[in-house]
């Protein structure tokens, strides 16, 4: 089985995305995956959107599983072997984070939110044609969720995008997703997993410094083989 690990970001996200690659690349060494980089990328679409045409250009080369990981997130753990994640009768593999909104004063709506930052995707026809759909959808290019908000749409999460609206997830397209462990894409100080494997600064308004505290953890973290 070939896996890439893979994450794309231009060069006004280097200073975070060198420190996000440094962790992928360890990650991948450590388990025998090949490595994408990508920082040549571009479309005439807001930077977000070029995760869509890696994992795209992967698949073409044949990879039989890609695992996305956001230029904003990291490693902290590199023992966990993403493999084991692996369900035969699902095609992609991500995290869903509960939030919380006040609806009003005492009310509060528990809201499921699909996450695009960490992704584990199979190569095959499903998901090819899943991504061709999230690309397809123009409507959401400038969105400020970009790609996750097209996502959203597919999967039926809509309260997100248009509070009038609910979340009706599609069956359809959920009988292809399994969610993963919170643990691999915990944002921290919003939805946070008690033992993260990657934390992934999503929304956040200062990433660089503690991107590299991260950065440290993760080395010892190497150091120990945890
Ligand atoms: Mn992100």
């Amino acid at each position: 089985m070939r896996l890439c690990v893979a994450t794309y970001f231009d060069d006004g996200f280097a200073s975070i995305g060198d420190i996000c690659a440094a962790t992928l690349k360890c990650y991948a060494a450590r388990h025998n995956f090949d490595l994408a980089i990508d920082r040549t990328l571009h479309s005439d679409r807001p930077p977000a959107w070029n995760k869509i045409l890696l994992i795209q250009r992967l698949f073409d080369q044949g990879y039989d599983f890609v695992l996305w990981v956001d230029a904003d997130a990291l490693f902290l753990r590199f023992a966990p072997d993403i493999r084991a994640e692996i369900v035969a009768s699902k095609d992609l593999f991500m995290v869903k984070h509960e939030m919380r909104r006040q609806l009003q004063p005492g009310a509060w709506l528990a809201l499921d939110v699909p996450n695009t930052g960490v992704m584990l995707l199979r190569n095959g026809e499903w998901t090819r044609r899943f991504l061709q759909a999230v690309w397809d959808r123009t409507d959401y290019i400038h969105h400020q969720f970009w790609e996750n908000a097209a996502v959203h749409d597919l999967m039926g999460y809509r309260f997100l995008l248009d509070p009038a609206k609910r979340n009706e997830p599609d069956a359809n397209v959920l009988a292809h997703v399994a969610w993963l462990d919170i643990a691999w894409n915990s944002i921290p100080g919003k939805c946070a997993s008690p033992e993260p494997i990657i934390h992934h600064y999503a929304g956040a308004t200062e990433r660089l410094g503690p991107m590299r505290a991260d950065l440290a953890r993760a080395e010892s973290a190497m150091r120990e083989g945890a």
